[in-house]
């Protein structure tokens, strides 16, 4: 099984060098692509430094700061192009712990998408303030309803892929970017009939750096989730127009 970790930065210089042992530890046959944005705290420059010492870590590097979620289209389409057969995406700030590498790869060997989720039993988030709670899971609610999907973390980030959803999906016609992004991807694995599965994780607080989010990606997301609803009306309706055969 050949498998890649997709990791996005952007000024995670102090958080970095703690993941990249995390990870090289407890996946060791995994590698390793860091997709940074030209990070103004020199994270680019310590990922080469990295990547130069140990083969099995890449870095992808783009101009400019484009979203979370371009970055990740650029990361998961480089794995494909690669030919990789597995593909986890997780946050560089040590929010997703390594630790649950093992649960998710194994959960995959049955699963198309394995989502590491805080809404199931077991699982949760550590050292949020109760503001950041309610937003999360609010928002996870939110979209699950208008989209009637049977997912408790809808926005969570840690996410382990079989290469034949992503192929499905089609990344390059994936247009939201923040949070949206991760719903937006799930859906899409839904729609497309693939199997989902969500294992409990405990998601801890970034400690390093700085947080990225924004009132701009709340706001993108709820209206994204209407969008993605009408577009799913759309292709459902196409597949059940009746076919009339010419008399
Ligand atoms: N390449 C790239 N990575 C990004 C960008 N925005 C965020 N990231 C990375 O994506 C991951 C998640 O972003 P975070 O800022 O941690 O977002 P969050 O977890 O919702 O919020 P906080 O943890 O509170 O900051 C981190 O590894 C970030 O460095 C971006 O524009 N480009
Ligand atoms: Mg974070």
């Amino acid at each position: 099984m050949s498998l890649l970790i997709v990791v996005p930065t952007y000024n995670e210089r102090d958080s970095l060098p703690l993941l990249i042992p995390g990870l090289r530890d407890t996946v060791p046959d995994a590698h390793i692509l860091v997709v940074d944005d030209n990070s103004l705290d020199g994270t680019g420059a310590l990922a080469d430094e990295m990547a130069a010492r140990d083969s099995a870590i890449q870095v992808l590097h783009r101009t400019t700061k484009d979203g979370i979620g371009r970055a990740y289209i650029a990361g998961l389409t480089w794995g494909l192009e690669r030919g990789y057969q597995r593909l986890i995406q997780m946050d560089a700030d040590l929010s997703h712990d390594p630790q649950y590498l093992p649960a998710m790869l194994e959960a995959s060997g049955a699963y198309d998408l394995v989502l590491g989720s805080r809404y199931v039993p077991g699982g949760g988030t550590l050292n949020w303030g109760w503001g950041r709670r309610v937003l999360s899971r609010g928002g996870s609610l939110y979209a699950r309803t208008i989209l009637a999907l049977p997912i408790r973390d809808l926005t969570g980030g840690f996410k382990c892929w079989r290469r034949t959803v992503l192929e499905d999906i089609d990344l390059a016609t994936v247009r939201s970017n923040g949070y949206s992004f991760q719903i937006e991807m799930t859906y899409r694995a839904l729609l497309g009939g693939h199997s989902v599965t969500e294992i409990p994780i405990v998601f801890a607080d970034r400690i390093e750096g700085h947080s990225k989010m924004s009132k701009r990606i709340v706001v993108e997301a709820m209206g994204m989730v209407w969008k993605l609803r009408a577009q799913a009306s759309a292709i459902r309706a196409r597949k059940q127009a009746p076919v009339r055969s010419p008399r």
